[in-house]
C-alpha cells in the first residue's frame, strides 16, 4: 500500500517508480531509502532495475551532466575524475570501529557524525539513483544482495556494467548491504569514505570508482568481515581456468598493478579482481562477485594484451577514465604502442606534449592509474562457468608480488599452512599507482588485501588456516614474482608467465618434477626447458634458470625476519603463524 510510504519518498518518486517500489514490499528498503533522502535531500529518485531502458537513461544522464563525454565510437565514453582524486584515497578511508592494526579506524559515533554531516543536503537539486545488485550469480544460494544509492550517473552506469542487476530478488523483507555515495562538491578536503561493518558504507566528495562504486572495494570490507565471522574467504583475487589435460581453476592474488589482470587473460576468465571462496561439502569453490572489469589501461597494447585490446576496440560498451581525449574523439594512453599525440584533454585539463605542472614535473598524457570499465561478456576468453551457481573448484592459489630483488618467479608451498603464511601472509610488494602517494616503495601487503582488511590480521589468518583444515582437499599454493631484476634489467619477459602457469597445471597433473628448497618446491631445469619450448616455442638457457631460480637466502631471511616482527607486534596473531615463520627461518 503506497499510502504507507513516508512523504519524503512519495514526494520524490514518480508514480511508476512508486509502484515499482511497492511491488517489492520490502520494509528494510523503504526505511533505508527514506532515511537517505531525508539526509541527502535529492530532488527526485530513480530506481534502476537494470533494464535496457534504465541503461539508456543512465547513460543519457551521465552525458547530459558532463560526467561522461561521448567518443567517436558511439559505444565508448570517457570520464574524468578530479586531478587529486585519481586513485583510492587511503588517508580518507576509515572503518567505524575500535583500533585494528594497519587500518584507519574512527570511533563509530564520531565517524558517522562527521560523514553524515558532510552528506547532509549533498544531493539538493540532483537526481538520486538507486541500484539493486547481487554479488555473485543471482541464482546462487551464496549470493549477497546490495543496494547502491548515488547522485552520480557515472557511478550507477559503471555498476550496471560491473555487477549483476537483481531488482526482483529484493522482494519481501530480505536484507542487503548498503552503499551511499554523493559526489558532493568535489571538495577533496572533505572527501570521506566511512565503513560501518554493520553493513553500510558512506562515501562523499570523490568520484574515482575505487572510492565511489560501492560494490567493489567498499563492499570487500563488508564481505571480508562477514567471511571471517562465517568461515569462508572474501579475497582480492582473480579466478582463471588453466588448461592441461583438463581445465584447472586457480585463484591469483596480486597487489594492484603487478600482473593480476594480465595473468587472468592467459586462461579462461572467471574473475580479474575479486573472489568469494567457500567450503562446499569439503571442496573449495569460488565465485566472482562482479560481472565486469575495472582495469588499469597503462601499458595495454595489441601485442602484450591482445584480448583486452580487442575489448577496447570492438563495438561493446567501454567507459574510459582519466586517459587522454584526443581532438578526433578517440583516446590515448601511455604504453599503447601508438604515437604520443600533440595535444588533447586529460585529467588535469587542456594538455599538450611537454606540459609541466607547477613543480616543473611533466604531466603524462593519461594518468598512470587511468582505467577502462567493461563487461565480462566482452571478453573472448570468458568462461561460461562464471555464472555457475555452484562456483568452480579451486585447485591452486597464487600469491604474487612485485619484488625486484629476491623472490623466485614461481615456487610451490610445502602445504596449506606453509603457503598461507610464508607466501600469502608474508607478501611485500612495490607500491602501486592505484593508491594516492609515492609509487615503488616496498610495502607489507598480505594477500594483496592490506588496503581492504576490516578485521585484525590475526583473526583473518586464523580463519584462513582453519578454512584449509576443514577442506577434504586443500588447493596447492604458489608464490609468483614477475619482476626479478639484475643490473641489466628484468630477468623474465612478459610472456614467461605462460610457462609458470603451465608448470602449475603440470604439477596438478603429476607431470612436472620439483626441487625441494628451504622456501618451497621450485621447477627443475629440464621441465622448464620443455615448457619454454612447448608453450613459447623458444629456448631456455641454464644461465637464465640459475639467475631466476637461485634462492637468495639472505634476502629471504631478512624478509621473513621483518614479517615475523610484524606478526609478533600484532596482539592476536595465532601461535601457528609464528611457528611456521620460525620453521622458515631455520
Ligand atoms: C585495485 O586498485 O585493486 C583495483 C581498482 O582493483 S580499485 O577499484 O581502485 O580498487
Ligand atoms: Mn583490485
Amino acid at each position: 500500500n503506497m499510502e504507507v510510504f513516508p512523504e519524503s519518498l512519495r514526494g520524490r518518486l514518480s508514480s511508476s517508480m512508486l509502484s515499482k517500489l511497492n511491488q517489492l514490499n520490502n520494509n528494510y528498503l523503504v526505511t533505508f531509502l527514506s532515511s537517505i533522502v531525508e539526509l541527502c535531500e535529492p530532488d527526485s529518485v530513480y530506481l534502476v532495475e537494470g533494464t535496457g531502458e534504465d541503461l539508456e537513461y543512465v547513460k543519457r544522464r551521465a552525458l547530459e551532466n558532463g560526467e561522461e563525454i561521448p567518443l567517436r565510437n558511439r559505444n565508448h565514453t570517457i570520464h574524468f575524475d578530479h586531478p587529486l582524486d585519481q586513485a583510492r584515497a587511503r588517508e580518507d578511508t576509515f572503518i567505524l570501529s575500535g583500533k585494528i592494526p594497519f587500518v584507519n579506524t574512527k570511533p563509530k559515533e564520531e565517524g558517522l557524525k562527521e560523514v553524515l554531516g558532510i552528506l547532509k543536503g549533498s544531493m539538493r537539486n540532483r537526481e538520486m539513483f538507486v541500484g539493486f545488485y547481487s554479488l555473485g550469480p543471482v541464482n546462487s544460494k551464496h549470493r549477497i544482495l546490495a543496494v547502491q544509492v548515488t547522485d552520480s550517473a557515472y557511478v550507477i552506469h559503471s555498476e550496471l556494467m560491473l555487477y549483476r542487476s537483481a531488482f526482483k530478488e529484493f522482494r519481501g523483507n530480505v536484507n542487503f548491504l548498503r552503499f551511499v555515495h554523493s559526489k558532493g562538491t568535489q571538495d577533496i578536503k572533505k572527501r570521506r569514505i566511512a565503513i560501518d561493518l554493520d553493513g553500510t558504507v558512506y562515501s562523499v566528495n570523490t568520484t574515482y570508482a575505487g572510492n565511489s562504486v560501492g560494490l567493489k572495494k567498499l563492499a570487500l570490507r563488508l564481505t571480508l568481515n562477514m567471511a571471517v565471522k562465517e568461515g569462508w574467504l572474501s579475497e582480492h583475487m582473480a579466478i582463471i581456468g588453466i588448461d592441461g589435460e583438463r581445465t584447472h581453476y586457480i585463484t591469483a592474488s596480486f597487489p594492484s598493478g603487478s600482473g593480476k589482470t594480465s595473468t587472468s587473460m592467459l586462461g579462461k576468465l572467471i574473475s580479474d579482481d575479486l573472489a568469494f571462496i567457500r567450503n562446499v561439502e569439503g571442496s573449495p569453490r569460488a565465485w566472482n562477485p562482479e560481472s565486469g572489469v575495472f582495469g588499469i589501461i597503462h601499458g595495454i597494447n595489441s601485442r602484450d594484451d591482445p584480448i583486452i585490446w580487442e575489448v577496447l576496440h570492438q563495438n561493446d560498451e567501454v567507459i574510459f577514465s582519466n586517459v587522454l581525449l584526443k581532438p578526433d574523439g578517440t583516446v590515448y594512453w601511455e604504453g599503447s604502442g601508438e604515437p604520443e599525440p600533440e595535444k588533447g584533454v586529460n585529467f588535469a585539463g587542456e594538455w599538450w606534449k611537454g606540459k609541466k605542472d607547477e613543480n616543473g614535473k611533466p604531466i603524462p598524457a593519461s594518468h598512470p592509474n587511468a582505467r577502462f570499465t567493461v563487461r565480462l561478456t566482452s571478453f573472448r576468453n570468458l568462461d561460461p562457468r562464471y555464472e555457475d551457481p555452484k562456483g568452480v573448484e579451486v585447485e591452486a592459489m597464487i600469491f604474487g608480488v612485485k619484488d625486484y630483488n629476491t623472490l623466485v618467479p614461481i615456487a610451490e608451498a610445502f602445504d596449506w599452512g606453509h603457503g598461507v603464511i610464508t607466501m600469502g601472509a608474508s607478501m611485500e610488494s612495490a607500491r602501486t599507482s592505484a593508491v594516492l602517494g609515492k609509487s615503488d616503495e616496498m610495502e607489507f601487503n598480505p594477500m594483496a588485501l592490506l588496503d581492504f582488511i576490516s578485521v585484525s590480521l590475526g583473526k583473518y589468518l586464523s580463519n584462513y588456516l582453519d578454512f584449509g583444515k576443514r577442506l577434504s582437499k586443500t588447493p596447492r599454493i604458489y608464490s609468483a614474482n614477475y619482476f626479478l631484476k639484475d643490473e641489466k634489467g628484468f630477468l623474465n619477459s612478459k610472456e614467461d608467465k605462460r610457462v609458470w602457469l603451465r608448470w602449475i597445471a603440470d604439477r596438478l597433473e603429476g607431470k612436472a618434477d620439483s626441487i625441494r628448497t628451504p622456501i618451497g618446491y621450485i621447477p627443475t631445469y629440464d621441465d622448464l626447458f620443455r615448457l619454454f619450448s612447448q608453450v613459447l616455442g623458444k629456448g631456455y638457457s641454464r644461465e637464465s634458470y640459475e639467475a631466476q631460480f637461485t634462492i637468495r637466502l639472505k634476502g629471504y631471511k631478512e624478509k621473513f625476519k621483518r614479517i615475523k616482527d610484524i606478526y609478533l607486534s600484532i596482539e592476536d596473531t595465532p601461535s601457528e603463524v609464528i611457528e611456521i615463520l620460525d620453521r622458515q627461518l631455520l
